[in-house]
């Protein structure tokens, strides 16, 4: 263990993989019966996924109003399908990486454990992870506009663009975009577990979006030790126990070992 002058139980920041506050972080791990994990795109950043926001973020590049909103979608959906498939594209091309794989193999000891990920690619599925709360939905996942129906499509490009649904309605990614609801029951399991968790572990989000930017506080507020994961401070930092800086990809497979 590498040495710090700061008292552990509120030591801000590692400093170094194995510092004080990622011992601390990891012996919380393991001491804790119930255990809730928040993802963000940062986490399939390592495998080479571009985040949202920061160096090399997607809104950098596009407009959000443009791309990821249900009125972009009603005025172009054949522009919109066109960004979908080369994510889907990019993303068939690349696989999990050790943070997801750490997090699916703590899963797999058993235990009261709750993975909730903002992220839309299925790294933590394919990673071997079971049971994700997928709060901003699923790329691969399609739904009718007309009838509902909701079908999963794992094909890396489209071969109709935008697709159709078999009642002839048009279909749209099964994303949540801004100024959408998040899918209720999926939403209610991730505040339930919030609120009855012994350890939150914030991984990889810049949490500026709401309402799951809400969480971490909510967690907090019922008695949770937060600990974060993340290259920057963001508003997390703030209600953090700890905070280790560091990547997602080096820092988990530390923290689960
Ligand atoms: C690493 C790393 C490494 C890098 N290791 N770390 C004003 C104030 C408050 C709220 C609002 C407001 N105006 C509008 C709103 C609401 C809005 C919102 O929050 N907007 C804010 C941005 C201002 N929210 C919504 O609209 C939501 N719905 C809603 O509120 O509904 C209300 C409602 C109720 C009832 C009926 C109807 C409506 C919906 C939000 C949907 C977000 N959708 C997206 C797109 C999904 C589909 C797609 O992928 O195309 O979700 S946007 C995008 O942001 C995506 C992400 O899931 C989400 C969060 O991003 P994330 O994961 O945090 O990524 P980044 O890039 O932001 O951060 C990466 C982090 O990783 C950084 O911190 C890096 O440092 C770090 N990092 N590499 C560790 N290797
Ligand atoms: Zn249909």
């Amino acid at each position: 263990m590498g040495k710090s002058s700061e008292p552990a139980r509120h030591a801000p920041y590692n400093k170094g993989l194995d510092s004080t506050a990622t011992c601390a972080a990891r012996s919380a791990l393991q001491n804790a019966s119930r255990i809730a994990v928040l993802t963000g795109a940062g986490i399939s950043a390592e495998s080479g996924i571009p985040t949202f926001r920061g160096p090399g973020g997607i809104w950098r590049t596009y407009r959000a109003e443009n791309l990821a909103t249900p009125e972009a979608f009603a005025r172009n959906p054949k522009f919109v399908w066109e960004w979908y498939d080369y994510r889907r594209s990019v993303i068939a091309t690349v696989g999990p990486n050790a943070g997801h794989r750490a997090l699916a193999a703590f899963e797999q000891r058993g235990g009261d454990f709750t993975l909730i990920t903002q992220n839309v690619d299925g790294l933590h599925d394919r990673a071997g992870s079971r049971n994700v709360l997928k709060v901003h939905g699923d790329i691969w996942s399609l739904r009718c506009t007309i009838c509902g129906r909701e079908r999963e499509e794992k094909s890396a490009r489209l071969t109709e663009l935008p697709p159709h649904c078999r009642c002839g309605g048009l279909e749209r990614p099964g994303v949540v975009w801004f100024g959408e609801a998040l899918p209720s029951s999926v939403w209610e399991l991730a505040q339930r577990a919030a609120r009855h968790i012994d350890v939150l572990l914030v991984v990889g989000t810049s949490a500026v979006v709401h309402p799951v930017a809400g969480l971490a506080h909510l967690a907090k507020s019922h008695g949770a030790m937060v600990v974060e994961v993340n290259l920057a401070e963001t508003p997390v930092t703030s209600v953090a126990d700890y905070s280790l800086r560091g990547s997602a990809a080096e820092v988990l497979p530390e923290l689960f070992a």
